[in-house]
């Protein structure tokens, strides 16, 4: 039975993201609770924000606040607003020692000590900050890691920061869509949760998501077409022919709903190196890892042109990086494109 029809047969069997995060708890026999509280922690930020997303043209929240951010970027009123959310609602979990946000140039150390605060949790408070006043989908991403704590010798914040991608306990995204759906992994597959505003609750709506192999949907911004690697602009014009199919193309510019569409989809979404971002645009530590987690664990792949997303081991907190990622038959396809 799907998810829909248990919930049409019978409204009191719907399951809630919390429900759901309990239930994996159990899988594992030596767990805390504290890893639980955490993320129901950020999903209660992610309501909080949603909140504000769907009444931001009745609060003045649309616009911007005429400074940059540490990336260049104008900032958003939203964006101030996701964050602030974020930050506090993170950090009254307990458990949680360090926090990075796109946002903040530097780790908000929220307890100094591992054995009091074990939990590492990077975010994109907003992403897609160019869509936000257009009512676009936009959304939020984390990442959480696990610091060093006893026996293990003691890092600086730093080095426990800077783990690779498979280090991850968990990664998630919240769209604010057409509806609002979070999807989390914690290495047990993906799990997608639709906001019920009559309940006020996420509820399950798919479990155990698979990125379809046969999807035909490239997704890139190609306007920077003529300063992508020669093998990207190869792979674009064989999306074009005819022996692919042809594929369609979609670019939403969030790459939160970009992504979103290709797990569901499949396909391909790609922000390669281009003339004026060498290194892509896209932030490793908390966009393109925790995409990478969720992909992969949807059976699809996820790479930077050379290597896989999550060996990647990052060597600053903003880093940046090229990102291939999809379906793994379209993503082995583009690498083989840029190896030729
Ligand atoms: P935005 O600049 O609007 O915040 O990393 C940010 C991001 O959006 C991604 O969400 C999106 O995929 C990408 O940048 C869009 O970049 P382009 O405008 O260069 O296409």
């Amino acid at each position: 039975m799907t998810v829909r029809q248990r919930f049409e047969r019978d409204p009191a069997d719907i399951i809630t993201l919390q429900q759901h995060i309990l239930e994996q708890q159990r899988s594992h026999p030596t767990a805390t609770g504290e890893f639980s509280w955490l993320l129901t922690g950020v999903t209660f930020a992610t309501r909080v924000i949603e909140a504000q997303v769907r009444r931001a043209g009745l609060l003045n929240v649309l616009g911007g606040i005429g400074q940059a951010n540490i990336h260049g970027e104008d900032v958003q009123k939203l964006d101030v607003l996701a964050d602030k959310c974020m930050i506090k609602f993170i950090r009254y979990r307990g458990c949680v020692g360090i926090m990075a946000s796109e946002e903040q140039k530097e780790p908000i150390v929220v307890k100094d000590d591992p054995a009091e605060g074990k939990y590492i949790v990077l975010f994109d408070p907003l992403d897609g900050s160019s869509n936000i006043d257009v009512n676009v989908s936009i959304g939020t991403i984390f990442s959480i890691f696990k610091r060093a704590t006893p026996p293990e010798p003691r890092r600086t914040i730093m080095e426990d920061l800077l783990q690779p991608g498979t280090q991850q306990l968990a990664a998630g995204y919240v769209v604010y869509g057409s509806s609002t759906v979070m999807a989390y992994t914690t290495g047990q597959g993906v799990h997608m949760f639709t906001l019920d505003p009559m309940i006020g609750a996420y509820i399950l709506s798919r479990e155990n998501v698979r990125m379809p192999e046969d999807g035909k949907i490239y997704s890139v911004n190609e306007a920077n077409y003529a300063s992508f690697p020669k093998g990207v602009q190869e792979y674009l014009s064989w999306c074009k022919s005819k022996e692919a199919g042809p594929y369609t193309s979609r670019y939403i510019g969030s790459l939160v709903a970009d992504f979103h569409r290709t797990l569901l989809r499949g396909g391909i979404f790609l922000y390669p190196a281009t003339a004026k971002d060498p290194g892509g645009k896209l932030r490793l530590m908390y966009e393109a890892n925790p995409m990478a987690f969720l992909a992969e664990q949807g059976g699809g792949a996820a790479s930077d042109g050379q290597s896989r997303i999550l060996d990647k081991q990052p060597k600053a907190l903003h880093e940046r990086t090229p990102l291939i990622i999809g379906a793994r038959p379209d993503v082995d396809r583009v690498l083989s494109y840029l190896r030729r």
